[in-house]
């Protein structure tokens, strides 16, 4: 077989008409957003938004670091910072190639000069997509936490620091000593009022390190809060296969979504910025209703489909989303339980809103696994199904799908599908979800309990909320003693 080129720069003008490419030369453009987390999500999104930017302004090429892994980086770096996007439909893949990543570094190997880089006036954003996990906060409370081991690391050795807050707010003094003025920090994760929440952790971060430090970062910092939106599942070896047929050009890079996409944005810079509106991005003056609605209703309904869908053995979310049990169920959790909790939005026809989520979720061309989405629960339940919980019972509302959803994470996160083969559990929290199993002997009532007092996840009020306690543990109960198929049918009333 003939040696295919790879995609980079030298070869960029060998890629066909039919796969649109960037409508400026990356060789020309300059780099003002440093960003932590170079992932499928922010290939397929931010960086989508700001290559649309740069062909009107040409400051706002990305440097993006990855903390945990040089693969990412590898072909990136190789590739010259170039990738190909494909968007899935059921009626077939587009591609482009994407041009605004102009520098790729891996943090392990160069700490120093990323570091370096925030200190670059010209740098004015720094964007984050580093999982949930990534910010080592509590869950339940966004607070940072002190005894994560590479927090714990960072306050020993600020220098060197490993973890995103560490490395943003050596970045941060760095840039106090370069005099190179203020900046925004505007985070891209899945989490409720990402921006106050990250500007707290970076606070008390920067407090125990260096009080004045601190107070620089808070005259010279802002961030504001955002909402993210599209689904972009992991990239499959048919999706490089694909690729390389469209492109006739070798790309390791590659990253697929779905069509939507949707980012609004805090309109609180306190330094220049790239005029995303220009691309689709909404800046608004309160994201909350929006980061609400996508946390609880998306996100919500991805993670109670994944844990019961895995359970009734649909591996990809196309198909739980088509079996009529889950489709019922979500449908009802997210009209009876979610939407009262939400506050109404201009524009926004819930009901159609929801409807449009179940035609995404169902889209077969998007190969979607459940396990992806069933990760790190212990970061995602909080924000996804228990702040809705939460107000419910304050508003003396009742609960239906809600314990059934998080009975259906316990079930799973205990480790043992219905067929008795083990499920490869991937959570920060992994170890404590073993011992809870191994000190429950069996019993499913007490292994709900062990959960249930997990106060990261469910705070000091909800593991000790009588009647939410109750029904999570019955559902837990009948889930391992019936199966899933018997208690959602039982649950809906269609047995
Ligand atoms: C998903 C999200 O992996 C997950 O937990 O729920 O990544 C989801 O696909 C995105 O938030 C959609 O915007």
């Amino acid at each position: 077989m003939p040696d295919i080129p790879q995609l980079c720069l030298a070869t960029l003008p060998a890629v066909p008409a039919a796969v649109a490419r960037p409508a400026y030369d990356p060789r020309a453009i300059g780099v003002g957003i440093f960003h932590l987390g170079v992932g499928a999500f922010h290939r397929a999104h931010q960086a989508v938004y700001t290559d649309d930017v740069l062909a009107r302004d040409p400051r706002w090429g990305i440097c993006g670091i990855s903390l945990k892994s040089a693969r990412t980086i590898e072909p990136l770096a190789a590739q010259d910072g170039l990738y190909t996007l494909l968007t899935r439909t059921s009626d077939g893949v587009t591609a482009r190639v994407v041009g605004s990543l102009r520098e790729a570094m891996f943090a392990g190997a160069a700490r120093a000069a990323a570091i370096a880089r925030m200190a670059d006036p010209r740098i004015t954003v720094i964007t984050s997509t580093v999982t949930e996990k990534g910010y080592c906060h509590d869950p339940a409370t966004g607070a940072l936490n002190d005894e994560h081991p590479d927090i714990a690391h960072d306050l020993a050795a600020p220098d060197a620091p490993e973890s995103a807050i560490g490395i943003v707010v050596a970045g941060f003094a760095a840039r106090r000593a370069a005099n190179a003025g203020g900046i925004t920090f505007v985070c891209c994760d899945n989490l409720p009022h990402n921006g106050r929440m990250v500007e707290g952790l970076v606070h008390a971060f920067a407090q125990r390190r260096d009080a004045a430090l601190a107070r620089w970062i808070a005259d010279h910092v802002t961030f504001p809060s955002a909402m993210v939106d599209r689904i972009v599942p992991a990239t499959t070896p048919e999706d490089l296969v694909f690729a390389q047929h469209v492109l006739g050009l070798h790309d390791a890079a590659v990253v697929a979504a779905e069509p939507f996409g949707q980012w609004v944005i805090e309109n609180r810079f306190g330094a220049a910025r790239p005029a995303w509106e220009e691309a689709g991005a909404q800046l608004v003056a309160d994201v909350a209703p929006f980061e609400l609605m996508k946390l609880r209703l998306l996100n919500g309904s991805h993670s109670t489909l994944a844990y019961l869908g895995f359970l009734l053995g649909h591996e990809f979310v196309w198909q739980a989303v088509r079996d009529p049990l889950i489709a019922t169920l979500i449908e009802r959790q997210m009209h009876d339980e979610i939407v009262p909790t939400l506050t109404r939005l201009p524009g926004v026809d819930l009901p159609a809103h929801c409807r449009k989520l179940l035609e995404r979720f169902a889209n077969p061309a998007l190969p979607h696994r459940t396990q992806q989405i069933a990760m790190d629960g212990s970061q995602k339940l909080p924000q996804r199904l228990l702040g809705a919980v939460r107000e419910r019972i304050a508003a003396g509302a009742p609960l239906a799908h809600l314990p059934l959803a998080v009975a259906g994470w316990i079930r799973y996160a205990s480790g043992s599908d219905e067929r008795g083969g083990r499920i490869d559990v991937q959570d920060p929290l992994v170890g404590a979800f073993r011992r809870i199993v191994d000190d429950a002997h069996g019993d499913p009532g007490a292994i709900a309990d062990g959960f249930l007092d997990l106060p990261s996840v469910f705070g000091a009020d909800l593991g000790a909320h009588d009647a939410f306690r109750e029904a999570v543990r019955g559902y837990v109960v009948q889930l391992f003693r019936d199966g899933a198929q018997v208690t959602l049918a039982h649950h809906l009333g269609v047995a």
